[in-house]
């Protein structure tokens, strides 16, 4: 039998329907996300969290002319199931399928792409002035997170809110977790909401409060807010000294309280904040018992929650693992992370060291200013951030560390693709954005046992510096007891002859593939030098001079833009050094990359030993591959 899902091809459809059909359809909803996502791994728990509250959106609002933008938006897979997508569903996060966030181009209501936290308030509060402006009717809602709340730019734009639009509709999801536990004053007060000896008087008095500010309608609806456990309306200071007239909590998981709660703020006339309670991972018990596990997962047993064990130590991992050695025996060492503990690892580094582990909420900015302070005061803030995330920290890393020569570290994991996730969190930019800074040093580790060798550098760097390693596993190399300074601005050697007639400078997780394009060569007879790059900043001059001037092409390989990368360095030192010795250039090309599978994506835009040898083929004068 047909379900209610598989009748939705927009939110017309769920208008129409009744409550306890709109109940039915919150169960499929789960189910198909509990399923699909146990084959292609995504946000579950999230998205378990909002389904009422996304239900109860598409029934009383109508995208795309109303605008909903979702924080992150790693919550938006309801959305998309309501908005015409539900048969593509099965694709989401594969390659050529659904993204995994609001995107766009891949639908008409998705009016706002993010991956990253904090946006949503600000851009929201944009269209709305557009809207007022062109004296449009439509709404504009902005769903955050509770730790949307631990951003800046979200009070940036709370700020501004009231000055500029008399609607705007605020939804504060609140689920009590970032990824890990949310941190932090903002949590400490919403919690307090929630949880106040005060909430039961209030919960009586709420009615009248109403009364007062909606009517009877909204009397009625807060009646019938009364009868579920979180219903009841409480004003709270913060949000409306800053301008936004706050309702709640409510109970995000009650379709009816909330659909009546939204038809009432549509109508107000000033901003306002809708504090909603969830839970994440509702309806789906592993999640609901392991939060931080099903925030964001690979493939997993959809009746049991289990997932397959990788086997060996991720990157992240070798980079904890290595932190706590580091603090073992150094009390200046501290380990700083902007929410994210598991992504970073740095939640294995926290039971060993506790009093030098810092989460400082999804603050990037505030993360490197903070560090800063540290550095200044003769500590060595390692600053575990996301290559995609330190974007956000642009400025403080230059005017702040930089500027300052202050001894911070930059412990950027994903620099490289961040595969499944797609563009906005693929680290492919930061060897562009860090090397035009002064006083910093760049780095990338070609196995573990080289990012602990590293991690040991920066420890002894008196200045600046940042190491990107990639997602996941590495090779596997086996980590030394104790790691070794490796010698800043030093390249290594892996492979050379006298007669080399090409040498290839890899970065990181490439040197593989220039060990793979170095037998190509030498099975059609031409020699070719290996080189461990290493370093970006500064880049070894006199390595590359010697290959300069002694082999007739220089390869660069690099899991990075082409813009601004390493083999721009390249380039830019031969010009300095006066050689005009060809350069072929291996990277990400100048556009956004689509979210798939790692290898594919390599082969498709040309990462790849037989793209690198195509390339070479006509600067070496070898035979032209023959067409199969
Ligand atoms: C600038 C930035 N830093 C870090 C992240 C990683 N991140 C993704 S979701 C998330 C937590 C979001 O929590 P919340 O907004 O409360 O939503 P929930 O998942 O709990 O529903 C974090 C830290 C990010 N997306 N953007």
């Amino acid at each position: 039998m047909a379900t209610i899902l598989e009748g939705i091809d927009s939110p017309e459809q769920v208008k129409k329907l009744t409550p306890p059909e709109l109940d039915q359809l919150a169960s499929e909803i789960r189910e198909r996300m509990i399923t699909v996502l146990s084959n292609n791994g995504g946000h579950l728990g999230p998205n378990l969290g909002v389904v009422e509250l996304t239900l109860a959106l598409h029934y009383v609002f109508n995208t795309p002319a109303d605008s909903f933008l979702f924080d992150v938006s790693h919550q938006a897979y309801v959305h998309k199931l309501l908005t015409g997508r539900q048969k593509q569903f099965d694709t989401i996060r594969t390659p050529g399928g659904l993204n995994g966030f609001m995107l766009r181009t891949e639908s008409e209501h998705d009016c706002y792409g993010a991956g990253h936290a904090g946006t949503a308030l600000s851009a929201a509060l944009g269209m709305a002035v557009a809207r007022d402006r062109t004296g449009g009717k439509e709404h504009v809602v902005a769903i955050a997170g509770d730790a949307a709340f631990t951003c800046g730019i979200t009070y940036e734009a709370l700020n501004n809110i009231a000055h500029h639009t008399k609607r705007l509709i605020v939804v504060l999801n609140d689920n009590e977790w970032s990824i890990d536990n949310n941190v932090g004053a903002i949590a400490t007060y919403l919690n307090k909401i929630v949880t106040s000896p005060r909430f039961d008087y209030l919960h009586e008095a709420a009615g009248k409060l109403v009364e007062k500010m909606g009517g009877v309608k909204a009397l009625r609806m807060a009646r019938k807010a009364g009868e579920v456990a979180k219903g009841m309306l409480w004003p709270s200071v913060i949000f409306e000294e800053l301008g936004l007239k706050y309702y709640g909590p409510i109970d995000g998981h009650d379709t009816a309280t909330l659909i009546k709660t939204f038809e009432f703020l549509k109508k107000q006339d000033r901003p306002v904040l809708l504090h909603v309670l969830t839970q994440k991972g509702k309806g789906f018990e592993p999640a609901m018992q392991k939060q931080k596990k099903f925030h964001g997962l690979g493939p997993y047993d959809p009746e049991t929650g289990e997932t397959k064990p990788l086997g060996r130590r991720t990157y992240s991992e070798v980079f904890a693992d290595t932190m706590v050695k580091l603090a073992d025996s150094d009390p200046k060492v501290v380990a700083i992370t902007a929410a994210m503990p598991n992504g970073t690892g740095l939640d294995r580094f926290q039971p060993h060291h506790p009093d030098k582990y810092f989460d400082v909420g999804i603050a990037e900015e505030h993360a490197v200013l903070f560090a800063a302070g540290l550095a200044a005061k003769g500590y060595k803030p390692f600053c575990a951030i996301y290559s995609t995330f330190l974007q956000r920290a642009f400025d403080p890393v230059v005017h702040d560390v930089c500027l300052q020569n202050l001894p911070v570290v930059f412990c950027m994991d994903r620099g490289s693709l961040s595969a499944d996730d797609g563009p906005t969190h693929h680290g492919l930019f930061d060897i562009s954005y860090l090397r035009s800074i002064p006083n910093l040093v760049h780095m990338v580790p070609k196995d573990e046992d080289e990012l602990a060798d590293m991690l040991f550098t920066a420890k002894l760097w008196n200045g600046p510096i940042a190491v990107r390693y990639p997602r996941g596993l590495g090779p596997g190399t086996p980590v030394k007891d104790v790691p070794r300074a490796i010698p800043v601005g030093k390249a290594e050697l892996l492979q050379h002859n006298s007669h080399d007639r090409v040498a290839i400078f890899a970065l990181g997780a490439l040197v593989p593939m220039a060990e793979e394009l170095a037998r190509k060569l030498e099975g059609e007879g031409i020699s070719a030098a290996v080189i461990n790059a290493r370093f970006t900043k500064p880049i070894d001059v006199e390595m590359l001079e010697f290959f300069a001037r002694s082999a007739e092409v220089i390869v660069t390989l690099e899991d990075h833009v082409l813009r601004g990368g390493f083999g721009s360095a390249v380039l830019e030192e031969l010009n300095t050094l006066g050689l005009a010795t060809p350069v072929v250039r291996i990277g990400w090309p100048d556009q956004f990359i689509e979210h798939g599978k790692l290898e594919p994506l390599r082969a498709r835009y040309g990462l790849t030993p037989e793209a690198a040898l195509e390339k070479l083929r006509p600067l070496l004068k070898m035979p032209q591959k023959q067409p199969v």
